[in-house]
C-alpha cells in the first residue's frame, strides 16, 4: 500500500478546456449539486477515457440516463443500491482474467458513485465488503440527506430534526429524531488506502480529494456533500452557500485519512477553524435557510432543539479535532 498523495493540481483554465465526460442535458433539477459533484469528479480523474463507472441508483443515475439519452462519456452501469461496489469489483475482477488471457492491455480505473441511500444504508454490506477485499477502486458518495429522488424520505445521513416524508414534524415528533451515521468514519475504520471528506464549495480540495483516491493503490472512499433544494427546502441558487455554510459551522468538517500510515488530517477549510475557532459559525446559519428546519425556528422549540443540535455538532467536532491530532 502507498501513502496517498499527489502532485496534481486543478487549474481552472485547463479544466474550461478538457473534454466533458459527463456532459450537460442530464435532467437534474436547476441548480443541483449532485450534477457539480459529478462534474468536478470526471474532470479530476487522471485516466478518464479508461475509465469505468458503476452508478447505483439516485437522483444521479436516474437523472443522467433517461432511455436512449445518457449524459456519460465513459463506460457506465447502471448498478442497483445494493451492488454498486460489488459490480466494480466484478469488473476488476473480469479485467485481471482478460488480461491473463491476453485479451486486454491495461486495467481500467474503476469509479463508483451513489447516494446516501446506498453509500449509508443499503449498500454499506457490498461497500464494506469491496474494501476489506482491497480491490482497487473510488467510491464517491454524494450525501443530500435523504432519497431524494424517490419524494424524500429519510436515511441514515438526513441531519436530526430534518423533516422529510417518512421522519415528520408533529406533536409527536420534531423531525427525524436521531443523529446520523459518522459515514466517512466508519468506511476509514475498514483501513482504505484513502478516505476524505469533501464540499463542491472547496472545489479544488474535493478534485485534488479525487485525484488522491484514484491513484492510491486499494480501495478509497469520499464523503462529499451535495445539497438538494428539493429534500432541504433552500432557494435553489443557494447549493454553494450551503455547501460552505455545512464546513464552516463544521457539520460537514473537512479531513481525511490515509491507510498506510493510519492518520486524520485536516483539510486547509477546517485547519482554519481549527488554529481560529471563533470563525466557527453557529450551527443556526446552516439550519435556518433550510425549510426541513422550519419547525426548529418557532418560539417554542428554538432553544432547547438548537442548543441539542449545537451540542450534537459540537461533539462531533472535538472527535474529528482528537483524532486528527493524533
Ligand atoms: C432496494 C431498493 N429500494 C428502493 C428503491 C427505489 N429507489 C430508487 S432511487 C431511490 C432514492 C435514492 O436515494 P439516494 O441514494 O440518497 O440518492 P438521491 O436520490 O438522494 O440522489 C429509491 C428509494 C430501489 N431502487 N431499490
Ligand atoms: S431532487 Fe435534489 S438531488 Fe435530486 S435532482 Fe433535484 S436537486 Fe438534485
Ligand atoms: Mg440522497
Amino acid at each position: 500500500m502507498t501513502t496517498a498523495k499527489t502532485k496534481w493540481r486543478p487549474k481552472i483554465k485547463e479544466i474550461a478546456e478538457q473534454k466533458e465526460y459527463f456532459t450537460s442535458g442530464q435532467r437534474l433539477c436547476a441548480g443541483c449539486p449532485a450534477g457539480t459533484v459529478a462534474r468536478l469528479v470526471m474532470h479530476a480523474l487522471p485516466r478518464p477515457e479508461n475509465t469505468i463507472v458503476s452508478n447505483a441508483t439516485g437522483c444521479l443515475e436516474v437523472a443522467s440516463t433517461i432511455y436512449p439519452y445518457t449524459a456519460w462519456r465513459v463506460p457506465w452501469m447502471h448498478s442497483l443500491f445494493e451492488n454498486a461496489p460489488a459490480n466494480a469489483s466484478g469488473i476488476e475482477a473480469a479485467y485481471k482474467a482478460r488480461i491473463r488471457r491476453g485479451l486486454e492491455k491495461e486495467m481500467p480505473d474503476l469509479l463508483v458513485f451513489s447516494g446516501d441511500g446506498s453509500g449509508f444504508d443499503i449498500g454499506v454490506q457490498a461497500a464494506s465488503g469491496a474494501i476489506e477485499r482491497r480491490h482497487n477502486f473510488l467510491y464517491v458518495i454524494y450525501d443530500n440527506g435523504a432519497y431524494s429522488n424517490t419524494g424524500i424520505q429519510r436515511s441514515g445521513a438526513t441531519p436530526m430534526y430534518a423533516w422529510s416524508t417518512t421522519s415528520e414534524v408533529g406533536k409527536a415528533e420534531p423531525g427525524k429524531p436521531v443523529w446520523r451515521k459518522p459515514i466517512a468514519l466508519i468506511y476509514a475504520a475498514h483501513n482504505p488506502a484513502f478516505v476524505a471528506t469533501a464540499s463542491i464549495f472547496h472545489w479544488n480540495d474535493f478534485m485534488q480529494k479525487v485525484r488522491k483516491g484514484m491513484e492510491a493503490e486499494g480501495p478509497a472512499v469520499i464523503h462529499v456533500m451535495a445539497p438538494c433544494h428539493r429534500s432541504w427546502r433552500y432557494k435553489e441558487e443557494l447549493g454553494m452557500e450551503m455547501s460552505k455554510l455545512a464546513v464552516e459551522t463544521c457539520y460537514h468538517p473537512l479531513w481525511e485519512y490515509d491507510g498506510e500510515t493510519r492518520t486524520y488530517m485536516l483539510s486547509s477549510a477546517s485547519k482554519v477553524i481549527e488554529k481560529k475557532p471563533e470563525r466557527k459559525k453557529p450551527i443556526e446559519e446552516w439550519l435556518e435557510p433550510q425549510g426541513r428546519f422550519r419547525h426548529l425556528f418557532r418560539p417554542k422549540r428554538r432553544d432547547k432543539l438548537l442548543k441539542e443540535f449545537q451540542r450534537r455538532t459540537d461533539e462531533d467536532w472535538e472527535h474529528i479535532l482528537r483524532i486528527t491530532k493524533q
